[in-house]
């Protein structure tokens, strides 16, 4: 049988990384593109061991014509993984135009692509729990309006929708699958959960490091990569396209995410004041490790997600195994093999 080809965008990124491991495992050929970059930042795809196996490409996403010319390149392409974005919440209020360009626009070029050079390609798309913003339900699933908060959730929603609207009216394969926070050793060091772990590393190997947080109240539902991309394939495996939450249905906050980093290390921690004063000392010495600065606040946050992965478990018989504790004790152990290695 011939082998399947599946094309990776965002092949440097966490999700790209671990997705493309597992399709090698089940013997895919896999083309990951990215843009040009004066560094390569093939980090992750080093670390899991695969860099040999895969066929880079440079493709710029914010432009058509880079994607068609791929797509005349490769001429089968089956399954089209559509996983770059800038993806960083932050990062998308100071730059709102280009986060819409790559993160929405583009997923638009894609579909124009596949509908008028390849529409037998099925199409993934990486839409995300941030859709659901200042949530209208308690527990978010397929169904429940969108109410974005950040340029990045809003990009997010205009890809989400277009992937609906070209499903319906060219009958493409393409699907949403709507992956709540998901994390790992490969998380880059800005999203919070690495930052946590790098800094709580540091704090175990340097003494005097102090790291510096923003809400840390806000609920996330925190679920393991390695997992998540597993159920990207599974959606393209369907006999009909359809959209899928992917979540644990299980949520905390940054505050209880650090907590539970705490039972896992040899240091007595407690946290004293409020607000903006709220830290954490080391009870031996008094000495400060977590404090809050308010440059990591955000104009506008989402307070609370929690996903009902109901659909994704029925349809597509898939679960989350590793829950955020479970995670926790992952990425930090990760963390601190890394440290004694380096
Ligand atoms: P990530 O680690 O930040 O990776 C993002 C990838 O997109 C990187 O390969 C990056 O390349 C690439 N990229 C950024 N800007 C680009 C541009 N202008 N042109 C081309 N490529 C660009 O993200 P991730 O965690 O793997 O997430 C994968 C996808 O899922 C993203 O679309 C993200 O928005 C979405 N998502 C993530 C989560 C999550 O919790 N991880 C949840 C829901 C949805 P460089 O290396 O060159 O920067
Ligand atoms: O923030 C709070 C922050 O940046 C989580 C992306 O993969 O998941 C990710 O987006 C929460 C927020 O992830 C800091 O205010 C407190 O409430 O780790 P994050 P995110 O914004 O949830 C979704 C599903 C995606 O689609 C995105 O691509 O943590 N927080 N203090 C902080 N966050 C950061 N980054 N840094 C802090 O110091």
């Amino acid at each position: 049988m011939k082998k399947k080809v599946a094309l990776i965008t965002g092949i440097s990124g966490q999700d790209g990384a671990y997705l493309a491991e597992f399709l090698l495992n089940k013997n895919y050929t896999i083309i990951g593109t990215d843009r040009r970059s004066a560094r390569s930042n093939y980090w992750r795809i080093r670390q899991l061991g695969i860099e040999d196996k895969i066929i880079f490409e440079e493709m710029e996403l914010g432009e058509i014509y880079e994607i068609q010319r791929i797509f005349k390149k490769y001429k089968k392409i089956d399954e089209f993984y559509n996983l770059a974005a800038q993806s960083f919440v932050s990062t998308s209020f100071n730059s709102p135009i280009t986060t819409a360009n790559v993160t929405g626009l583009s997923v638009l070029r894609i579909l124009e692509t596949i509908k008028s050079n390849s529409p037998k390609t099925k199409l993934y798309q990486a839409s995300s729990s941030e859709m659901f913003g200042d949530v209208l339900e308690k527990v978010q699933n397929e169904k429940t309006p969108l109410n974005p908060q950040s340029p990045y959730a809003i990009s997010k929603v205009f890809g989400h929708q277009a992937i609906k609207n070209y499903r319906k009216s060219y009958n493409l394969f393409c699907v949403s699958g709507v992956l709540f926070n998901h994390e790992s050793p490969l998380r880059g060091e800005e999203f919070v959960t690495r930052k946590i772990t790098l800094g709580f590393a540091k704090i175990l190997e340097k003494k005097n490091f102090c790291l510096e947080l923003g809400n840390l109240y806000a609920k996330r539902d925190w679920g393991y990569a390695k997992e998540y991309v597993v159920a990207m394939w599974k959606m393209l495996q369907q006999k009909k396209p359809d959209d899928y939450v992917i979540a644990t249905n299980q949520t905390a906050s940054i505050k209880e995410f650090i907590n539970e980093i705490r039972r896992l290390i040899p240091l007595k921690t407690k946290w004293i004041g409020k607000g903006l004063n709220e830290k954490l000392i080391d009870v031996k010495n008094k000495k400060t490790i977590v404090k809050i600065n308010k440059k990591f606040f955000r104009p506008a946050e989402v307070n609370l997600l929690k996903g009902n992965p109901n659909k994704a478990y029925k349809q597509l018989g898939w679960k989350a195994k590793v829950k955020f504790k479970e995670l926790a004790k992952i990425m930090l152990t990760a963390e601190i093999k890394n440290f004694k290695k380096y």
